[in-house]
């Protein structure tokens, strides 16, 4: 017996976390903790399924081609070898670029976060702009495009990291490490032991919420009126940093009432002294005057200082009054809408908390926070972040050791080759036509545009679809109306380890390696400066099942057969790697020969803003963004209520706020078959207040009935006395089965299935990113004798 002990790292979510990887005789047996890794504390109960994930009978390990129409139960597959899977593939791809353009061709990528997709995303990115394809479904605006792109909108860059080694406060908003990224939870509780405060934003009594000084109870989808509570409340106690907020953000600006736009110096009958007309405006704090603010420069004319809170009345080119305010008095103003009772009102935080709250993270700063899907999963999710990031904006931590900052990441190229696809080829997103500055920018697409799209030729046909991996019945809202646009597609090559759902309206399947059975290249982890000076290159430490491919090779492959060999290294993955590690001067070989990985000696850069200001309109960090302003949206982040609320009248048939979150057994839709994990969560669960199911006659433990105005699913009662009894959290992500277990498959688009986002509309979304209600919908809940439908897997599924 050979035993082999191979560092390397858990691909399966974004913690990535450090791992001595066991193989026995060729086999896997196990994935360990590598202290020794930046990341490697610790392994979750998927990590440590390792195996099992391996060598489940569920896997799929040859391609497939169907035989039978979509939409029959039966697809009717057949083996077939790769050349042929591979030919058919490029010659429908081919064929549909040509008669349509590559526009008509959707990508659909599953998340690197929950997947090992990772591994390979940068090749797939490739493809898709070699192939000049300008829409690919990620997803985004259900998970990260807030954080990482809507927070551009204040801060000119993303969410950037929580500085966990240095801070005083930490803030959990909507962010649940514990399930959702052991690394993160691992840096938390290490806070915390050095004595850091902790505040947490959530519905749910889960993860760090029992052991933070302030655990706040939201309402699913009310967190923008709280934190514009909270930091109404800071700036009314003067508990803010308003020397920062003065020098570094646009709050000084002044802002027309008659237009409600930044006031220009040629608005004014006598522009300040030194400013030319396009330069923006700001009342100085040693006179009273006028001054003039160079957005291009990002400076005051002639170094004056502004008063941040102003209100004046200037002379208008034509002789009238102008009557103006800062953008700082404005969003005082608007804060001030949200007084603490009117949120222990309507956002359901007891005024105290939120007083409390806005005392603690001013006095405890620096602080670092993050957030993440619970407030990114609502029709309101942009101005929410907003809300968050302008709250934090005021304690003055940004790029502050201990605040949100960047850590300087180990050198990789970027290879996605971006520039194989043109400008005007990028405009074509269908994207685009909902909000000029979401997702589109980025060549993504949300669902719901995608199904209009395939569904109604809105804005044009889109016909075929290249899927790695990415199961939208799902995993996005309306699986039905999901299931419908995929029928409806000339042609479809899904990739994937499992036969999902969606794999089901394939014409063609191939079939992907775990991360095991391949390489992986990692050029800085995330987490803290350490993980990010590390490049490590995880070998395959076991042969591939089966015929099972990496999605990396499979599109080498494709791009050879499509004419963009040339693009791809003539097929040449090696190549491709030392590409990518070019600019890091460390080679392939050396990263072969040393699993463990090459580390440099990167230091975070704090305050880079003092030399470069920040990458908005305004080069400050805005208070008032004209840029939203210009696609009608709020410049200030008022609060809006998400599309389904208790507000809207269909509160009264459903009265429950309907959420859903993350559990640490399983990604998304993902492991349901797999036996360690399923033993431990053997069925959907819905968690409700004991009061709300007493009400309905439910006790813990029974199948109830989930019911809102789109669909029915059931799911088992969990009883946590820890939620609101106004709001309940169901599981999503059900449709597997466990041979092994002898437990059911659900089919996903039944009526009475256990697919949550059967449950949820796709008819309203956020203006901006297209994020859907999959956290703020109305359900009411109901007692029933039985399991789901698709018992035993029996009745659905291959
Ligand atoms: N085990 C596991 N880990 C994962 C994944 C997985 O599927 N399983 N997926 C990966 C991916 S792709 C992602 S995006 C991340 C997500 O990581 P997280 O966003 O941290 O995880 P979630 O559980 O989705 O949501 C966090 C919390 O939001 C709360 N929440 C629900 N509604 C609201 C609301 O309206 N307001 C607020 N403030 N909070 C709300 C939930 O109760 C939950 O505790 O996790 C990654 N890691
Ligand atoms: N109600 C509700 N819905 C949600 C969420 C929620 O919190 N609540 N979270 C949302 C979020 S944050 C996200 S990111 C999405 C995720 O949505 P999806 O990306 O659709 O996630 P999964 O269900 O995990 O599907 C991933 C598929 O990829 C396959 N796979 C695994 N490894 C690989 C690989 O290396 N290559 C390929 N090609 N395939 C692979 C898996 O077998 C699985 O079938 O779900 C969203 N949906
Ligand atoms: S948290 Fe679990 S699944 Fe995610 S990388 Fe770590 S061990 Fe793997
Ligand atoms: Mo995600």
């Amino acid at each position: 017996m050979t035993e082999t002990r191979t560092p390397g790292f858990c691909a399966l979510c974004k913690s990535r976390c450090g791992a001595i990887l066991v193989t026995r005789d060729g086999r896997l047996v196990g994935q360990e903790p590598n202290p020794a890794h930046p990341t490697g504390k610790a392994l979750c109960v998927k990590g440590k399924a390792a195996p099992e994930i391996v060598y489940s009978p569920e896997r799929q390990l040859y391609p497939l081609r169907r035989t039978r129409p979509k939409g029959d139960p039966d697809p009717g597959w057949q083996r077939i070898s790769w050349d042929e899977a591979l030919d058919e593939t490029a010659a429908a791809l081919a064929r549909i670029r040509e008669a349509h353009g590559p526009e008509a061709v959707v990508f659909g990528l599953t998340t690197p976060s929950g997947t090992p997709i990772a591994d390979d995303l940068r090749w797939i990115e490739r493809f898709i702009n070699a192939f000049g394809s300008p829409n690919t479904a990620y997803g985004t605006e259900i998970c990260n495009w807030h954080k990482d792109h809507a927070h551009a909108f204040t801060f000119g860059r993303g969410i950037a990291s929580p500085d966990f080694e240095k801070t005083d406060c930490v803030v959990l908003w909507g962010h649940n490490p514990s399930a959702a990224w052991l690394d993160h939870a691992t840096a938390v509780s290490a806070a915390r032991a050095r004595g850091a405060r902790l505040v947490v934003v959530d519905p749910r009594r889960a993860g760090f919420a029992a052991r933070a000084d302030e655990w706040l109870r939201v309402r699913p989808g009310a967190d923008g009126m709280l934190a514009l509570a909270i930091a109404g409340e800071m700036i009314a106690n003067g508990r803010y940093d308003a020397d920062f907020m003065r020098d570094w953000s646009n709050g000084p600006l002044l802002v027309r009432a008659d237009t409600n736009q930044l006031l220009r110096a040629g608005d004014l009958a006598v522009p300040p002294p030194g400013a030319g007309w396009g330069d923006l405006v700001a009342i100085g704090a040693a006179d009273g005057a006028a001054i003039g603010y160079a957005p291009a420069r990002g400076t005051y004319a002639g170094g004056a200082v502004p008063l941040l809170d102003a209100a004046a009345t200037l002379m208008g080119t034509d002789g009238a009054p102008l009557a103006c305010r800062s953008a700082f008095a404005l969003y005082r103003d608007l804060c001030a809408d949200y007084p603490p009772e009117r949120v222990e009102r309507e956002a359901w935080v007891p005024a105290e908390q939120v007083r409390r709250t806005a005392r603690l993270i001013f006095e405890a700063r620096p602080v670092s926070y993050y957030a993440w899907s619970g407030l990114g999963q609502h029709t309101n999710a942009t101005q929410t972040d907003r809300a968050l990031a302008l709250l934090m904006a005021l304690t003055g931590s940004f790029d502050a050791p201990g605040g949100n900052v960047e850590f300087t990441r180990a050198k990789g190229a970027d290879v996605s080759g971006a520039a194989f696809m043109s400008e005007a080829q990028r405009g074509k997103c269908i994207e685009l036509a909902r909000s000029p500055l979401g997702p589109g920018r980025n060549g993504w697409v949300g669902s719901d545009a995608l199904y209009d799209a395939i569904i109604d030729g809105r804005p044009y046909p889109i016909r075929a679809m290249v899927g790695f991996g990415r199961n939208f019945i799902v995993t996005h809202a309306d699986g039905a109306r999901g299931a419908k646009a995929l029928a409806g597609l000339d042609f479809h090559v899904q990739t994937d380890v499992v036969m999902s759902p969606t794999a089901t309206f394939a014409d063609i399947f191939l079939p992907v390696n775990t991360p095991w059975e391949r390489e992986g290249l990692r050029v800085g982890f995330e987490g803290s400066q350490r993980a990010e000076n590390l490049i490590q290159l995880r070998p395959a430490v076991i042969d591939s099942r089966g015929e099972a491919r990496s999605d990396g090779r499979i599109v080498f492959d494709l791009a050879q057969r499509l004419g963009l060999g040339d693009r791809f290294w003539n097929g040449d993955m090696d190549a491709g790697l030392a590409a990518v590690l070019e600019p890091s001067g460390v080679s392939l070989e050396t990263l072969r020969s040393r699993p463990e990985g090459v580390s440099f000696d990167g230091a975070p850069r704090y305050f880079r803003y003092r030399d470069e200001g920040f990458r908005t309109p305004t080069g400050r960090i805005e208070v008032f963004s004209s840029a939203l302003r210009d696609i009608g949206q709020d410049p200030l982040p008022r609060f809006v209520e998400p599309a389904l609320s208790p507000a809207s009248p269909l509160a009264s048939a459903f009265p429950l706020v309907l959420t859903s979150a993350k559990v640490v057994h399983y990604c998304h839709g993902q492991y349901r078959h797999i036996p360690s994990l399923r033993r431990r969560m053997p069925d959907p669960e819905v968690s409700l207040n004991p009061d709300t199911a007493a009400a309905r006659g439910i006790g813990a433990g029974d199948w109830v009935e989930i019911r809102t105005a789109n669909g029915r699913v059931r799911m088992r009662a969990r009883l946590d006395a820890g939620l609101d009894p106004r709001v309940v959290s169901a599981q999503y992500g059900w449709w597997q089965g466990s041979a092994e277990l002898g437990l059911p498959a659900y089919d996903p688009l039944a009526e009475g299935g256990a697919n949550y986002n059967s449950l949820i509309s796709d008819r309203a979304a956020d203006p901006v990113s297209g994020s859907t209600g999959l956290r703020s919908s109305l359900c009411e809940i109901v007692a029933v004798a039985a399991r789901p439908r698709g018992e035993g897997g029996q009745d659905w599924g291959p």
